[in-house]
């Protein structure tokens, strides 16, 4: 084992660092015991209750496991796994709506620290989700969580139109232009289950988010391992992938990714949160859900408001008296 390499650590200073340095760090027992079981409880009768219901969605069956793909006729689209295609992995979306043990994730005191010092004063929730990585489960291809990211360019160089983007244009950015982009994106990773080298451990290439360019498919990854109740936090631009699971037992994990306020998140929670949510939120998870303001943007009428509601009723036509 490199010993220079994250292990899981109580020292918020010692996670920051390996962060900036390897591009991901392991903060050890980020969750309580009762944490741990109330998770594992809540996650599970979900994901049940989803597949029983028809709602379930399976990923983690083929080797090109994460893009966009062309249909028969030529159309893009986005990849998708039934259980019937050999997608072994189930996804739980939208957590913020499925249990308040899920909620107090996000106001995690040392979690917010670290997403402070890396993203800033102001982020957004992107998305609030979990990954069960069931036996047979195949490895994730890497990807980082900011493929969108415009990437510097020069005076004089044509890049490519930012709104142009899209998952497998960037596939195939995997030359550096000797620049970088920050950090705009941090993925939290709380282990709800032991991570291995065998059972899906998050794969991680050490180091690539300094690398400014996509992953290239031979680059080396080792497992970010840890006991239950660690949390792996990365920098949006590692390399990363979900292992493959050739345990007999699901790895399961909820997945909390933040965002700066500049970007769109992948949930979009001023639509898809459930009102008794709101009904209770405190002004720091409306912000993370999008409701507040920022410098302008997100407002749905005056400039100058600080929080949007959705019962606010938007100014239509007027007629003058
Ligand atoms: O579950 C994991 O280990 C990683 C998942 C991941 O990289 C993703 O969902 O983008």
């Amino acid at each position: 084992m490199n010993s220079s390499l994250p292990q899981p650590s109580l020292s918020l200073e010692q996670c920051a660092n390996d962060l900036a340095e390897q591009g991901y760090c392991l903060l050890g027992d980020a969750l309580t015991d009762d944490q741990l079981k109330s998770l594992r409880k809540r996650l599970t009768e979900q994901a049940l209750a989803e597949k029983q219901q028809g709602f379930a969605f399976q990923d983690g069956g083929h080797s090109q496991n994460w893009g966009d793909f062309r249909d028969s006729a030529g159309v893009l689209r986005p990849q998708e796994f039934t259980e019937a295609q050999g997608g072994r992995n189930q996804r739980v979306w939208t957590l913020v709506n499925k249990g308040a043990v899920f909620l107090d994730l996000l106001s995690h005191t040392a979690i917010r620290e670290l997403v402070t010092g890396l993203l800033g004063d102001h982020y957004l929730l992107s998305s609030h989700t979990a990954n069960i990585a069931n036996p047979g489960g195949v490895a994730m291809r890497l990807h980082t969580d900011q493929w969108w990211m415009p990437p510097p360019t020069r005076i004089g160089r044509a890049g490519l139109p930012a709104g142009s983007m899209s998952r497998e244009l960037f596939d195939k950015d995997t030359e550096s232009t000797g620049t970088i982009s920050p950090p705009v994106v941090l993925n939290i990773l709380w282990m709800l289950d032991e991570f291995t080298k065998s059972n899906g451990g998050t794969r991680v290439v050490p180091g690539s988010h300094l690398s400014g360019c996509q992953p290239d498919s031979t680059a080396k990854s080792i497992a970010a391992t840890g006991p239950a109740g660690t949390a792996l936090l990365c920098d949006g631009r590692i390399w990363h992938g979900t292992g493959a699971n050739s345990s007999d037992r699901p790895r399961r994990a909820v997945l909390t990714t933040f965002c700066t306020p500049q970007f769109r998140p992948q949930e979009n929670y001023t639509v898809g949160t459930r009102q008794e949510v709101l009904d209770t939120a405190n002004p720091d998870l409306l912000e993370l859900l999008g409701f507040r303001i920022w410098h302008a943007y997100g407002r749905t009428g005056h400039p100058t408001d600080d929080y949007i509601a959705r019962d606010n009723s938007p100014l239509g036509e007027l007629i003058p008296d």
